[in-house]
This record gives C-alpha cells, structure tokens and sequence, in this order.
C-alpha cells in the first residue's frame, strides 16, 4: 500500500475552516493509497467552484477546468489512454447546472469515469446563490428571497442517465466515502457519488446536525442489495426501480450509500473497439509518433504539400463551377 502523502502536494489548502472538501479530500487519498494506483496513472478533472480547488491539492496528474466542462475534457483523456484511472471532482453547479448535458451524456456511454458531485446545495465560490440541488422554498444565509426552482435529485438523474455505479456518501465520514470510492474505482463503467458536503460558510439548512440526525446506511436495511448480479435484463430493471424509489426519500430519514451497480452494461470504449479493431491494442496515447532520434514518424513536410495541392485542386474546381453556372 502507497502512503496517503504520495498523494498530498504541498499547496495551502485554502478552504473555510471545517468546510465538508477537507473530507472529500482525505477520502480520496486514502483510497488512493489503499487501491496503490500510482500517482501518474491518475488524472483528476475538475470544474470551477471551492470544489474545483483539489485537483491543486491532490498529488497526481489535474486539469482545473472551465465551469461545467470536466466531464468531456475527461472523455477525451480516458479515450486517449484507457490505462489511467480518470476522476472528475465538481460542484453541484458545475455538474448539474451549467455541465449537466455532459453529465447526462456521460451516463449515455458508460465510458469509465467516475464523478465525484460536492453536493453542498450552493454555489460556493460565489458567495451562497441557489445551486440545483437546493430545495423550492429554501433559502440559505446569503439569499435575499427563498428559492423560486425545485432540486434536481442528482441521484434520479444518474440512474435515468444509465451510469452503472451509484451511490451517495457523505464528506464527514470520511471511511464510508473512501470505502465507496474505491468501489467506485474498481467498477469498469460511469460510475457517480452524490457527496453530502456541509458547506458552513454559506449553508446554515444543510449542517452536520441537519446531517447526523437524518442519514442512515442503506446496507443496514438487511434485505438492500443494489448489485446486479447476472446479465438478465430482469434483474437489472427490477434493481433500477427499487433504486429509484428509494432515491426519493428525503425528509426525517436520507439514505447514503450504494444505489445501484451494473456490471453488465458495454462502455463506450467496448463500442469504439467494435469499429476500430486497432483501439485496445493501440489507443491514440499509444501510438508512436517518433522514431528513436526524435524525428516525427509522419513527414510533416510531405503532408503540407499534399494539404496545399488538395486546397489549390478544390479551389480551382470551386472556380470552374461558378464559371459554368
Ligand atoms: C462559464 C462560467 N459561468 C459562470 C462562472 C462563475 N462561477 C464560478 S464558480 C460558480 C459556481 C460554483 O458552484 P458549484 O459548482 O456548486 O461549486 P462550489 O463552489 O459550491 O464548490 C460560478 C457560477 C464561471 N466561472 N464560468
Ligand atoms: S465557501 Fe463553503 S464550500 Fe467554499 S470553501 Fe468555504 S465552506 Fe467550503
Ligand atoms: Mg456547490
């Protein structure tokens, strides 16, 4: 097992004090370190927000991203080269406001990514507005007016997008996250965990009070099995509805934990090696683009040229066109 401050890099890390990110944080590089997945093989992806900030914290390969834009940019990384374990950690805005059609999408392909929401119900950064996981009604510290929109249940949403790996945790129990997360990593498919995240700065509903008189194990209900255990499509469909049902609850009993996991659905990189036979054994990351004393394997000069000869031919045709009509 790697040690967790493999995974530490020494920037401050300038969240309010007691905010739920600490927990997220530390959730992830324990998992990290426990699974022993090194650093360089990890990329984490995030958008803008407080939430954005740990790709700066976390010790392995990051990309801060623009708002709402992790999940594709993480699409391509993976695509490129299956080898890495490829994270993307965002806000409840960044995913499910402004990114929520790449969020949807990602579910569509089950590619193997695996998204971490910092479900705090604000838009942090910018001091407190409504995020989509904040209920109507609602009104938090720096709202002049309670919330005119109702939530989005991240976790409905996942479940009707198809992503095979869902699950809520919460930030301050920080074992069961990491316990879930390295499930989650594990899984070969799109993979979700709602994270409860107390935000104390803008969030005075959503406390750890609020929290630890509400949340309960799903895995304590003695008869929950949220795994789908062989490829017929009836157990599947069966799982899927108990998971939605028990999604809507939401009042003096939350449920956290593991919602659904299907390992038996394709992922887009199985689609992709259907058309491009050469994608497993050579994807984009692996092909060789140099010989050994540097020089490109394309001739760059030769491709120039052809691309200009093209363009001039298209040109000239384009000319003769007009002039014959
Ligand atoms: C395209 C774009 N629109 C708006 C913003 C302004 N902005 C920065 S962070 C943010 C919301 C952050 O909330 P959330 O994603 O929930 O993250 P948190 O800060 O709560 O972790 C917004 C709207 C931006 N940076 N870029
Ligand atoms: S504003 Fe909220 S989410 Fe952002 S760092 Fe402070 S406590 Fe954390
Ligand atoms: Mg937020």
């Amino acid at each position: 097992m790697a040690s967790e401050a493999a995974y530490r890099t020494n920037v401050w890390v300038d969240w309010c004090p007691a905010c739920g990110n600490f927990g997220i944080l530390a959730a992830m590089q324990k998992a990290l370190a426990e699974l022993n997945i090194p650093p360089e093989k990890v990329v984490d992806i995030s958008g803008i927000g407080c939430s954005g900030k740990i790709s700066h914290f976390l010790n392995v390969n990051g990309v801060h991203n623009l708002h709402g834009r992790s999940i594709p940019y993480a699409e391509g990384i993976k695509l490129a080269n299956p080898d890495l374990t490829v994270i993307v950690n965002g806000g409840d805005g960044d995913l499910l406001g402004i990114g929520m059609a790449h969020f949807v999408a990602l579910g569509r392909r089950n590619l193997d990514i695996k998204v971490i929401i910092h479900d705090n119900q604000v838009y942090g950064l910018t001091k407190g507005q409504a995020s989509p996981t904040l209920r109507v009604g609602q009104k938090v510290k720096s709202m002049p007016l309670p919330n005119m929109q109702d939530w989005v249940n991240p976790i409905t949403v996942a479940l009707a997008s198809g992503y095979t790996f869902v699950a809520r945790a919460y930030a301050l129990w920080v074992d069961d996250l990491k316990e879930i997360l390295k499930m989650a990593i594990r899984h070969r498919g799109a993979a979700v965990i709602d994270v409860l995240q107390p935000c104390p700065t803008w969030n005075n509903i959503y406390t750890p009070d609020f929290y630890k008189q509400r949340l309960y194990r799903l895995d304590s209900d003695k008869g929950w099995d949220p795994f789908v255990r062989s490829p017929d499509p009836k157990e599947a469909a069966e799982k899927l509805s108990r998971a939605f049902e028990r999604a809507q609850e939401w009042g003096d009993r939350i449920p956290i934990g593991i919602f659904y996991v299907n390992p038996y659905v394709e992922s887009f990189a199985d689609n992709v090696s259907k058309v491009n036979t050469f994608y497993e054994s050579m994807p984009p990351a692996k092909n060789v683009i140099a010989r050994e004393d540097g020089t490109p394997v394309i001739d760059l000069q030769a491709m120039r040229s052809m691309f200009r000869d093209y363009v001039i031919e298209v040109s000239r045709n384009n000319r003769r066109q007009a002039q014959s009509q």
